[in-house]
């Protein structure tokens, strides 16, 4: 049996691999890192990118949320947790690479973190309120874009998982995600799984579900 473990912090983006290792059954270990203050300068000895998640399979580490979805995918085949047909697979790569890059790198990163973008502190709030609107384009397209309650195919896939992650830091930040119906709907359907409960009651996260 594999020696699995997941570097995360509690709510971060890293709650997507979680709910999905949970989803598969397998048993791995689960190292917190506090992120608060930035990632510590000690975490770079295992990710020198500085980002969790990280996850470890026998000693092979691997970093990027799309690739850590596939990876623990394939310990549950039969699940398919990156969509069932080619096609499916191909639109769970599309999702990924857009809610990775664009909705969290881009937009999320310029409104928590504008320093990434300017060296010049006038400059954030600028930066933050253009993320902002970004990100308000970004919930707009994912809502237009689903027509079930799940983002590919008819059933759960890592996707899902991974679009949960952003509607909790909407309502984290108090952007009025019930305005989003589609969207509410597919994270109302997806707080009953048992994998998500574990996985938000093993961090000490709150839900975030609309009532
Ligand atoms: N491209 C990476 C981004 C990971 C990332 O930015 N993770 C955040 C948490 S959500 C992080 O580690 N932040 C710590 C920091 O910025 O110091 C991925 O998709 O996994």
């Amino acid at each position: 049996m594999a020696v699995i473990k997941l570097w995360y912090s509690p709510g971060a983006c890293s709650l997507a691999s979680q709910i999905l290792l949970k989803e598969t059954g397998v048993d791995y270990e689960a190292a917190m890192v506090d992120i608060g203050h930035g990632t510590p300068e000690e975490f770079r000895t295992i990710n020198p990118k500085l980002r969790i998640p990280v996850l470890s399979i026998d000693g092979q580490v691997i970093t990027e949320s799309p690739a850590i979805l596939t990876a623990i995918s394939q310990f549950s085949p039969e699940k398919h947790l990156m969509g069932k047909t080619n096609l499916e697979i191909v639109r769970t790569y599309e999702w990924l690479n857009w809610l990775s890059g664009t909705l969290h790198a881009q937009a999320f990163g310029g409104f928590i973190r504008p320093h990434r973008f300017s060296d010049d502190p006038s400059t954030h709030e600028l930066i933050r309120a253009k993320s902002l609107k970004t990100i308000r384009e970004c919930y707009d397209k994912i809502d237009q874009d689903l027509s079930s309650v799940h983002a590919v195919g008819d059933s759960f896939t890592a996707v899902d998982a991974y679009l949960y992650v952003f509607y909790r830091w909407g309502e984290h930040h108090g952007m009025g995600m019930k305005k989003y119906p589609k969207y509410t709907n597919l994270v109302v359907e997806l707080v009953k799984r048992q994998s998500v409960q574990e996985a938000l009651d093993m961090e000490g996260v709150l839900y975030y579900v609309p009532r």
